[in-house]
């Protein structure tokens, strides 16, 4: 499997996912203001003109994080990534994927830059905080119970999660109402997966490239 991804963007989550399973995998770094990677047009790759990508084994190219996070989970065995489809657990894992994706990810992306970026002022930072506020202070409730969302063991979710409370610390919003989600995010930041991951992605994408 090929993850093609750019530094500290959602495309996190399939990598440190990739990194849990123990699987093999290689990497390729998007230039996202180009367009483009060591094959060329990045766009021709992926019409969407966005990470993460995920060519598998037989060369079909997945998009959409939640469902690459899905398709790793799914083919590993017995280790939770993703639970067998149909179990309660499962369920709870696509809810939240589902969430995290519609919910948090969307929301943080800025209304007022072309394609999908963070948001780069002041005004559109305290924009988007005020729409993911009630979001992340209901996560934050469920952790209060838990250190992992399904289970309370490390599943797909959390990867996708980890994206999220990272990009809190990026945007330089205050875990004050989130003590939970912070808590979440030094657990995961103990994983050895997250450290290699974090390590090779190293400095993430600016956020300034695009007006
Ligand atoms: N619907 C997509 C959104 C992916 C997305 O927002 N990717 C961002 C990085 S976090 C991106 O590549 N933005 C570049 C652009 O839109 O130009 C998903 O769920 O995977």
């Amino acid at each position: 499997m090929k993850l093609f991804y750019a530094s500290g963007s959602s495309s996190m989550a399939p990598h440190i996912l990739l990194e849990e399973s123990g699987m093999s995998y290689s990497l390729e770094k998007v230039n996202l203001d180009a367009k483009t990677w060591d094959g060329g047009d990045y766009n021709l790759l992926n019409p969407k003109s966005y990470v993460p990508v995920l060519k598998t084994d037989s060369d079909s190219v997945l998009t959409e994080c939640a469902v690459i996070l899905e398709y790793i989970g799914g083919q590993t065995n017995g280790n939770h990534l993703i639970e067998k489809y149909g179990s309660r657990s499962y369920w709870e894992q696509r809810m939240w994927l589902n969430y995290i994706a519609t919910e948090l990810h969307k929301n943080f992306i800025s209304p007022f830059r072309k394609g999908n970026w963070l948001p780069n002022t002041d005004d559109s930072k305290k924009f988007v905080y005020n729409r993911v506020l009630p979001r992340l202070k209901l996560v934050d409730n469920v952790l209060k119970q838990q250190e992992y969302l399904v289970n309370n063991k490390f599943s797909a979710p959390d990867a996708y999660l980890f994206v999220i409370t990272n990009w809190i610390k990026r945007l330089g919003y205050s875990f004050d109402a989130f003590k939970n989600l912070q808590r979440f995010d030094s657990k995961m930041r103990e994983r050895t997966a997250v450290q290699r991951v974090l390590d090779q992605e190293g400095k993430a994408h600016t956020l300034q490239e695009k007006g």
